[in-house]
């Protein structure tokens, strides 16, 4: 079981490499981390769990957060509108991408860093994205909104990018060109 102790935290050199294309068919060994990290975002949100091991509630991780380099990601959320995104996918990559920018208006944190930074974190509005499941099964995956701001976080980890790297540093609240808030 993944707990907090497995999280790896900003200063580790692991968050700022560019992580391992996984060579497809993945091996067991990797669909069973993939699965973990994935369990753990489901414990996180289950609140008896989460107090007991003393889990932040997750929304998404990216395997370099718990020290491997390689292109997997985990998502568990709802969106504004109740829809349910519960993904393990390897090797995702945007295809495409709206000029629109979005934010959340609260700002983001991650899993892997302890304290609080402040500032509007732009991302685009929408992306579509491809990626091989679980299963084995390739997607693919329109989003918009909340829903792609947490998969662009996550996408961003496989590449080396912490959140802040794009908050603007003389402004942090500054709201970026044609972006608009989410919240
Ligand atoms: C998170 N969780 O998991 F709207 F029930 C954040 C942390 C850093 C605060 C734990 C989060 O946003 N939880 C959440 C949000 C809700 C409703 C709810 C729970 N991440 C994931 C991460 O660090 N991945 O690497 C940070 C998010 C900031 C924007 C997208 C991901
Ligand atoms: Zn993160």
């Amino acid at each position: 079981m993944i707990t907090m102790e497995d999280i790896v935290r900003e200063g580790d050199p692991v968050l700022r490499q560019v992580a391992e294309e996984v060579k497809l068919p993945a091996t067991q060994e990797e669909k069973d981390i993939l699965t973990d990290m994935l369990q753990f975002l489901k414990n996180s949100q289950d609140e008896e769990i989460a107090q007991k091991y003393q889990l932040r509630a997750g929304v998404g991780l990216a395997a370099p957060q718990i020290g491997i380099s390689k292109r997997m990601i985990a998502v568990h959320f709802q969106d504004h509108d109740e829809k349910q995104y519960s993904y393990g996918l390897f090797n995702p990559k945007i295809v495409s991408h709206s000029v629109a920018q979005a934010y959340l208006e609260g700002g983001e944190g991650c899993l892997s860093v302890d304290r609080e930074v402040p500032g509007y974190v732009p991302r685009y509005q929408r992306i579509t994205i491809k990626a091989t499941d679980l299963d084995g099964n390739e997607l693919k995956l329109k989003l918009k909104g909340y829903a792609a701001i947490v998969f662009q976080h996550e996408l961003d980890h496989l590449n080396g990018i912490m959140f802040y790297d794009r908050i603007h540093q003389d402004d942090p609240f500054t709201v970026p060109e044609n972006a608009t808030a989410i919240d």
